[in-house]
């Protein structure tokens, strides 16, 4: 068990007592356990499995909340959560999901408004009732109908990053039943998109029964919603419901081929199996009633004379061009990545020292590291001015000078401001030896604002690279308006960087944006915006997302060793891209 799902069910529980008005100090305790978990370097559950070590000896967290965390890595949930579930209607639990709305407003709106559903909260937005209420107002009540049309928009969907570790435990645990002779995982996971509307589990198995009790088993799943022969649908305690079918041995490839999909990618597979006189289904490739094939993805796509296409591929964009015309990339590694220029320290909002990431990052096998902290305008965060700025720069200095194995960059996450100038002066800006620049604030400015306020960064010798492009947050926010093609252009143009910010809720730049970047020749940074020791974790979304956009290792800057990537850079800097 992951420590993320643990934080995941304390953050619920800190909402559902917020929503019940109980005790603050009880409330934010819960949150600070969430935040320690999530800062730990190592799995609670293994400190729980090591009888020599206690949990009760990390900060935040003492007996009760130690035990706590004992029984959601028995049970996967509490038994206080469970109540409070229960007694606060789902509806007002729904409205933590509207963009804007936090527990406290949500206990407003239900204690005194009585709403109980997003549909009702809609309604009592637009009558002007919400408007009323003490400590909401007009531009609130506006601002909770926009986040109600995206959170509709974006539909009930869970980040990649939150599935993959259980998806990968359910995998080991079925793998482990008697009987069982392969497990894979289709649907949108194997094709690694940023989010998923459930997840697809394709098994072969000697006994399909076997393989489905030991699924409804499993403590991770809620509940069994349907059970055939050979296919049970599941919902799982995170929160998603899941797929589980049990397909014979000769039609493994035709399933797995059809249930990784896209949907539009398997229409055009079938196409070509008709032009070839072929029939193509979930059960197998067949000439008129015979099967012909089927029982690996290899065969199908060699009866549609094609080479085997990447999952991440198959979104029936240009797969098919590349595939035919024998240019299908071949797309980089999670393993290839030597660097990571993007994460903060204690100086901002970091919650590791100097020392402590470049320890980690040196742990995870990472060759080179750029140190980003924010600058001033993210006051929030503690953003640096210049001189503390070249404070902080001075102790990197020094500290570098002890880590001879891992080259250390003085970086800047430098805000472009909403008026189209950069946070901090070009003569500190030329001190650092990585600028990454990016958009905070007035993300909700007119296109024209926001493309202005790019090609500022972009035009500046100084700036190295654009950091999360849009600003986006998955499900959250909507990315910032803007005119792609100037900005794009422009890039190209002045020789910059895009980032492809690893963040499950950013990923940004998005797979199509880094096709459209990579065919104009942008070199493409994969970086985790760490603020923690764990935050390495999420470079392989970053790879993902990569992926998805048909990036080889070579258009990936930090996938270059430490000594052609250092060249790389200087040849940007010196403006002969
Ligand atoms: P999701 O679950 O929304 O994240 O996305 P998927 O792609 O996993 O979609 P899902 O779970 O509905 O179906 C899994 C795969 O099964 C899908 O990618 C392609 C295949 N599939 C499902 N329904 C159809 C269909 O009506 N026609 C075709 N050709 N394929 C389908
Ligand atoms: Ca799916
Ligand atoms: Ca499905």
């Amino acid at each position: 068990m992951q420590n993320i799902e643990i934080t995941r069910l304390f953050e619920e529980l800190a909402d559902l007592l917020e929503i019940q008005n109980a005790n603050p100090f009880r409330v934010r305790a819960y949150r600070n356990a969430a935040r320690t978990l999530g800062d730990l370097p190592e799995s609670a559950a293994e400190i729980l499995a090591d009888p020599n070590r206690s949990l009760d000896d990390l900060p935040g967290i003492g007996k009760d909340l130690a035990e706590k965390i004992a029984t959601i890595v028995s049970t996967r949930t509490l038994p206080q959560l469970e109540e409070l579930r229960a007694a606060v209607p789902a509806g007002v639990v729904e409205m933590l999901k509207v963009p804007g709305l936090g527990p406290k407003k949500a206990a407003a709106l239900f204690q005194q408004l009585q709403i109980t559903s997003l549909a009702e909260l809609k309604a009592q937005c637009e009558s002007g009732a919400v408007a009323k209420l003490k400590g909401f107002g007009a531009k609130t009540a506006q601002v909770i109908l926009e986040g109600l049309a995206h959170l509709a928009q974006a539909g009930q969907r869970l980040y990649l990053a939150e599935v993959e570790p259980l998806a990968e435990e359910l995998l080991t645990h079925l793998r482990g039943v008697p009987g069982v002779v392969r497990v894979e995982a289709a649907g949108s996971f194997r094709r690694r998109r940023e989010t998923l509307g459930d997840l697809d589990l394709l098994a072969i198995a000697r006994n399909s029964e076997a393989v489905m009790q030991a699924l409804a088993a499993h403590p991770a799943v809620d509940k069994v919603l349907q059970q055939g022969e050979t296919k049970q649908r599941v919902r799982l305690k995170l929160g998603l419901e899941m797929d589980l079918r049990v397909v014979p041995e000769e039609s493994y490839g035709a399933a797995l081929q059809y249930f990784t999909g896209s949907k539009d990618h398997n229409i055009r597979v079938r196409q070509r199996a008709i032009e070839r006189g072929l029939k193509l289904n979930e059960y197998g490739l067949f000439r008129g009633e015979t099967q012909v094939g089927g029982a690996t993805e290899n065969e199908v796509y060699q009866a549609v004379e094609l080479p085997w296409i990447p999952p991440e591929l198959r979104e029936s964009r240009r797969e098919f061009d590349w595939a035919v015309a024998g240019t299908l990339p071949t797309l980089i590694e999670p393993g290839d990545l030597q660097g990571d220029l993007h994460m903060h320290t204690t100086a901002t909002d970091g919650a590791a020292t100097i020392r402590e990431m470049i320890e980690a990052a040196q742990t995870r096998g990472l060759t080179y590291i750029a140190i980003t902290d924010h600058s001033q305008r993210v006051s929030m965060a503690n953003g640096l001015d210049a001189k503390h700025l070249r404070k902080h720069w001075a102790e990197i200095e020094a500290i570098r000078a002890d880590y001879p194995r891992i080259h250390v960059l003085k970086g800047i996450e430098c805000d472009i401001l909403e008026d189209a100038t950069l946070d901090l002066d070009d003569e500190v800006l030329a001190e650092a030896d990585w600028v990454l620049a990016v958009l905070h604030y007035g993300l909700k400015q007119p296109a024209e604002q926001i493309t202005r306020r790019l090609m500022t960064a972009i035009e500046n010798p100084h700036v190295d690279a654009i950091g999360h492009l849009t600003g986006r947050l998955i499900g959250k926010r909507p990315p910032a308006a803007m005119d792609l093609g100037t900005v794009l252009r422009g890039m190209s143009q002045h020789g910059k960087w895009l980032e492809i910010n690893a963040h499950p809720a950013r990923l940004d730049a998005d797979d199509i944006t880094v096709a459209q970047a990579k065919d104009l020749g942008i070199p493409i940074v994969i970086n985790s915006d760490s603020h923690s020791v764990q935050g390495f974790e999420v470079l392989k979304y970053g790879v993902y997302q990569a992926r998805r956009g048909g990036l080889e290792s070579g258009d990936v800057m930090n996938a270059l060793p430490w000594g052609e990537f250092r060249n790389r850079l200087a040849r940007r800097r010196r403006n002969d891209v």
